[in-house]
């Protein structure tokens, strides 16, 4: 499908919040792209799909993950909202017939990542952290710099902060989100 319908389509599927978020992580994801030399309309088209099944209640994700075969990981059995990645990489292949797999990718791995994630996975999992309407998390201003200037230092200091968010709010720790922190701390 063409962008524009597409986002056609989610302003009707996302709650307002959502949509503005996500037109705030296309645009961010695309100024990234500019500024590191990647490619634009895949930045675009991930950054615009990453949350399409965000708004999807939560035993219903579940039940859609089983219905489209997906696999829920122990951790996702636990914090089900974590499944909106994988969910939103299989609507965005089937619903929204986005046949560019680096694309998909992007999507699925947006909010644990993933070792070894490449530049397009790596924009869109800083564009949703640093997108302008974000507002909660400490160090923005420096990741926002950070990000335009040097993308592994940039996912280096969102990991760090996201897994001392998590511990102190005592939220489940999914493996791949620390398999990620080490792998950014470690290369
Ligand atoms: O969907 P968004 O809110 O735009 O952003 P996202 O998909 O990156 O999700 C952000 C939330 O995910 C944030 O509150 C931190 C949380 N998160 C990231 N890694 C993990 C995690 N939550 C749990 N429980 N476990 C994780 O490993
Ligand atoms: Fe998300
Ligand atoms: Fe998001």
């Amino acid at each position: 499908m063409k962008r524009k319908e597409i986002e056609k389509q989610l302003k009707k599927e996302l709650d307002k919040d959502r949509f503005t978020h996500t037109m705030g992580v296309m645009y961010t994801a695309a100024a990234l792209a500019m500024a590191h030399g990647a490619d634009m309309e895949q930045a675009l088209y991930a950054g615009l799909l990453h949350d399409c099944a965000k708004c999807i209640p939560n035993d219903e994700k579940i039940v859609l993950c089983k219905k489209y075969q997906i696999p829920i990981s122990e951790a996702e059995e636990k914090s089900p909202f974590l499944l909106h990645a994988k969910l939103g990489a299989y609507y965005a292949e089937h619903k929204y017939a986005i046949q560019d797999n680096e694309i998909l990718h992007a999507i699925k791995v947006h909010t644990t990542g993933e070792p070894g994630m490449n530049t397009l996975d790596k924009l869109i999992y800083i564009a949703d952290y640093i997108e302008p309407n974000r507002d909660q998390a400490p160090n923005l201003t420096l990741i926002r710099k950070l990000a335009f200037e040097n993308l592994d230092e940039a996912m280096k200091q969102i990991l760090s902060d996201t897994l001392h968010y998590l511990q102190e709010k005592g939220g489940e720790i999914d493996p791949l989100t620390a398999q990620t922190y080490e792998y950014f701390h470690n290369n």
